[in-house]
């Protein structure tokens, strides 16, 4: 027998064991749990009692445990207890956009051969909508649970990656929510409600994990990889950018967990630094939830970085600096050699498992039966519904960007565009749409399946794969362009050039992809549609400045449904509403900006350009939250809304009467405010009236950004308010019912310092007319400073061919910085 022969007995043989094994388990009927009435022996335990509080069951466990066990639950393969009838538990499962098989804990297939994959995050985050990234994750939550009482699913998910979408050429910023920190704390919170559920008193539907903490962006550039670069953050940046979208998880969320990353932060591995781990997570946060390490991350800390002299010490150091369970097996190995050299107590152990368990119980694992729990009944009849692949379909038409449309070639007739030339590389894939950390769908639409749901279409890769290494393909491109009445391309990227440990060198598309759009749009008879499917923003300037490119449309990875939504909007059924959750950089940006620079301000001194919208100034393919409609919007304060803004003057918590301020005037689109008093946030109403003056229905997102005053590098603009307008019919006005609904989240504005202040309340007006926020400024307030300094709330106009970017639209007053003007750098 060869080698490869004996592999492949051995292969059929364990197989084979493993289908008697199966038929074992079917015999004995069902996957067995902890706190089984039916077992004798843990029948009796104090920890499988439900009517004592959790953290009394938590100590009674850890109490029966002995030191072995004890380090062999820190990890993600957790041992079984068979004495106290606990069973062996896997941790790592991931459900980014979907239930994911990425992690071990997760497997599809029998009863399970897939789930609903909706759209990679950053398409889902264009849509500006909350409710709608809060229904996402009520659904894969039920699936989680269905899969989780099919025995092939954990409860404990790792996700979202909520990371700042910081450098364009990050191969995971397709994961996060982009680059702005408002925007991804509140894709954060959103998911996260949506995934663990309001259950009652603690009660988790399935664990979340906002990943990973913090300041990691950086996964394989330029000989710098994620295991050894070591990132130098200001405090400042930390404080305004890296560290919002956690905060907001964590605090607004409530999430269960949160992962601590690969990368040094000022020269200390995240895991193993109590000073964000445990003073600020744990301390400031309030985390009630378990601080779990990226995979291997704490033997990378010891092998790769040489953090510390022993793998002891570094056993140690994690768990005394906050970490609760090791991803990988490290903790497992080492931590009993730490505790003997007296480097650990066994304390300290049982403070992480206080905090793991304490979550398992929230998720019910002690509680018996599981099918009498809530969401027991789950099944895999729950999993890939109608209803919930009709959402993965609406989130993708919700996320999808026009930008780029001229002389109205789209939305295309199904009366005057009869064939459609369908070319690219992207054009017919399926697991390309639903990018990494993804699962096995329900089924996919390619573009191409979508698109001849309208019309009759001529089909022409034209590269062989995204690389696009040569041209051979082009000519039958070029002929199929000829013979129909529109061209669509559909271009971009796919995981083979930007994903996890995979950087992007630059920013235009591959190969000769230009090439073949050119050279197609040369010849084509009708419009030339170019849809772009990709994370990354690519510099496409070659086809926005190509006057005979009509439209461009990206799409992000729009997940199962793709397909037919690209084809929906490209024929009008859906009208495109997204807007760029992240800067489009033009390529010569990279020049000035390595990777590794992790500084958001710009340094004119030294020819730094700054990092997104928010301090970079120069030339984008396009800004931030561009994205156009097939109607337009009008956009104005309203008429209605004072000319005198109201904020309050004087210090006490229960105000109720605000003392009138004289010197605050509306002009053009925004509004200044001066005398401002820092102790108290002050809040104003803000009442804009948005009227589709179109002749189609459309949505339309509001952005709302707040600038304070100073000249200094340090201060920033910050989107203050985000909200999805509701379909409005054509020639329709909203106005004054724009906020009357329950759901803002008005936050804003610094207080103090680097910290972020967000209202626990929304004001809102007696009529429900106005949303009030905050106008405090926090550079102000920081300089103890309460008089005649100018504060400027600017309001985008969302006209759609945006000129300027948002940021500009207002240039406000700038009084000098008198102080602390400079980043903290450590
Ligand atoms: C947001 O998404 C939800 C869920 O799909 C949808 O019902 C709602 O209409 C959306 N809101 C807007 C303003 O588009
Ligand atoms: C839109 O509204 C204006 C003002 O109310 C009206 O004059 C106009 O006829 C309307 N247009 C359409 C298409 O309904
Ligand atoms: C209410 C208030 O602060 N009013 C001030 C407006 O500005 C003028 C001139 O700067 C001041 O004299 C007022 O006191």
């Amino acid at each position: 027998m060869s080698s490869s022969n004996i592999f492949n007995f051995i292969k059929r043989f364990s197989l084979l064991v493993t289908l008697l094994l199966l038929a074992t388990v079917a015999d004995s009927s069902r996957v067995p749990f902890a706190c089984d009435p039916r077992n004798g022996v843990t029948r009796s335990l104090q920890f499988c009692r439900t009517s004592l509080p959790i953290h009394v069951r938590a100590r009674d466990l850890i109490g029966r445990l002995t030191l072995q066990e004890k380090i062999r639950l820190l990890v993600n393969n957790a041992i079984s207890v068979p004495r106290l009838g606990i069973q062996g538990y896997e941790w790592w499962s991931e459900a980014l956009h979907g239930v994911s098989n990425v992690g071990p804990g997760t497997k599809f297939g029998g009863a399970f051969p897939g789930a609903t994959s909706f759209p990679q995050v950053i398409t889902t985050a264009a849509s500006f909508n909350q409710s709608l990234w809060e229904e996402i994750g009520r659904v894969v939550s039920d699936e989680a649970r269905a899969m989780y009482n099919g025995g092939v699913a954990g409860l404990t998910y790792w996700s979202p990656n909520v990371n700042i979408f910081r450098d364009p050429r990050w191969g995971r910023g397709q994961e996060t929510p982009g680059e702005d920190p408002v925007l991804a704390g509140k894709y954060a919170a959103s998911y996260v409600r949506g995934l663990q559920g309001n259950g009652a008193g603690n009660r988790l539907k399935v664990a979340a994990c906002c990943k990973h903490y913090t300041a990691y962006d950086l996964d394989n550039w330029n000989g710098n990889d994620r295991y050894h670069f070591n990132a130098r953050v200001s405090r400042q940046d930390l404080e305004d950018t890296y560290d919002v979208p956690f905060k907001s998880c964590v605090v607004e969320g409530k999430v269960a967990s949160v992962m601590c990353s690969y990368n040094q932060v000022n020269g200390k591995p995240t895991c193993a630094d109590p000073a964000i781990l445990k003073n600020t997570i744990r301390g400031q946060w309030k985390l009630n939830g378990y601080i779990v390490s990226d995979c291997d991350s704490v033997g990378v800390l010891y092998d790769t970085q040489h953090y510390t002299k022993t793998p002891e010490e570094a056993a140690a150091e994690t768990i005394k600096a906050g970490l609760d369970l090791d991803c990988g097996p490290f903790l497992a190995i080492h931590t009993e050699g730490a505790i003997r050299n007296g480097l650990l107590s066994e304390e300290d152990v049982n403070l992480a498992l206080a905090n793991t368990i304490t979550v398992q119980m929230r998720l019910g694992m002690f509680d018996g039966e599981p099918s009498a729990q809530p969401f027991g009944n789950l099944g895999p009849r729950d999993v890939c519904t109608p209803a919930h692949q009709q959402l993965a379909l609406e989130a993708a038409r919700q996320g999808i960007v026009l930008l780029k449309n001229s002389r109205g070639a789209l939305p295309l007739s199904t009366r005057r565009h009869r064939t459609i030339a369908v070319i690219g590389p992207n054009s017919d894939v399926t697991v390309t749409m639903i990018g990494n950390y993804a699962g096995v769908a329900c089924g996919y639409t390619s573009p191409l399946q979508g698109i001849t749901r309208y019309a009759k279409t001529i089909h022409q890769a034209g590269c062989r794969d995204v690389a696009c290494g040569g041209n051979q393909l082009f000519g039958a491109a070029e002929t199929a362009a000829r013979q129909a009445d529109a061209t669509v391309l559909v271009m971009g990227l796919d995981q083979s050039i930007e994903a996890e440990f995979r950087d992007r060198a630059g920013l235009f598309l591959p190969g000769h992809q230009q090439e073949l759009v050119s050279r197609v749009a040369r010849v084509s008879r009708g419009p030339i549609i170019l849809v772009l499917m990709c994370g990354g923003p690519v510099d496409v300037s070659f086809a926005k400045n190509d006057p005979r490119i009509g439209a461009i449309l990206w799409v992000g990875y729009p997940g199962q449904a793709g397909g037919t939504a690209i084809a929906d909007v490209l024929f009008g059924t859906a009208n495109p509403g997204g807007k760029l959750p992240m800067t489009w950089y033009p390529q010569d940006y990279l020049s000035k900006v390595p990777m590794t620079n992790m500084g958001l301000r710009a340094d004119p001194t030294r020819g730094y350009p700054g990092r997104t919208y928010r301090f970079y100034k120069g030339p984008v393919v396009f800004p931030f939250g561009h994205g156009l409609s097939y109607t337009t919007f009008a956009h104005t304060l309203s008429r209605e809304a004072p000319k005198q803004l109201t904020v309050p003057f004087t210090t006490t918590t229960t105000t109720t009467s605000l003392n009138a301020l004289e010197n605050s005037t509306i002009s053009g689109n925004g509004i200044r405010v001066s005398h401002t008093n820092c102790n108290t946030p002050s809040s104003f109403g803000l009442h804009i009236d948005v009227k589709n003056t179109g002749d189609t229905d459309g949505t339309h997102t509001l952005l709302v950004f707040s600038t304070p005053p100073g000249k200094c590098p340090t201060i920033v603009i910050i989107l203050v308010f985000l909200r999805r307008a509701g379909e409005m019919a054509a020639n329709f006005s909203r106005g004054q019912d724009f906020y009357s609904s329950s759901d803002h989240e008005v936050t804003l504005a610094q207080k103090k310092y680097g910290e972020l202040v967000p209202k626990k309340k929304p004001l809102i007006s007696k009529d429900n007319e106005r949303a009030f926020f905050d106008s405090a400024d926090w550079a102000l307030c920081k300089q103890g400073a309460s008089v005649n300094q100018k504060s400027t709330v600017a309001i985008e106009t969302l006209r759609p061919k945006l000129k300027r970017t948002p940021h500009q639209q207002l240039p406000p007053r700038r009084p000098a910085c008198t102080s602390d003007g400079e980043n903290h750098a450590e």
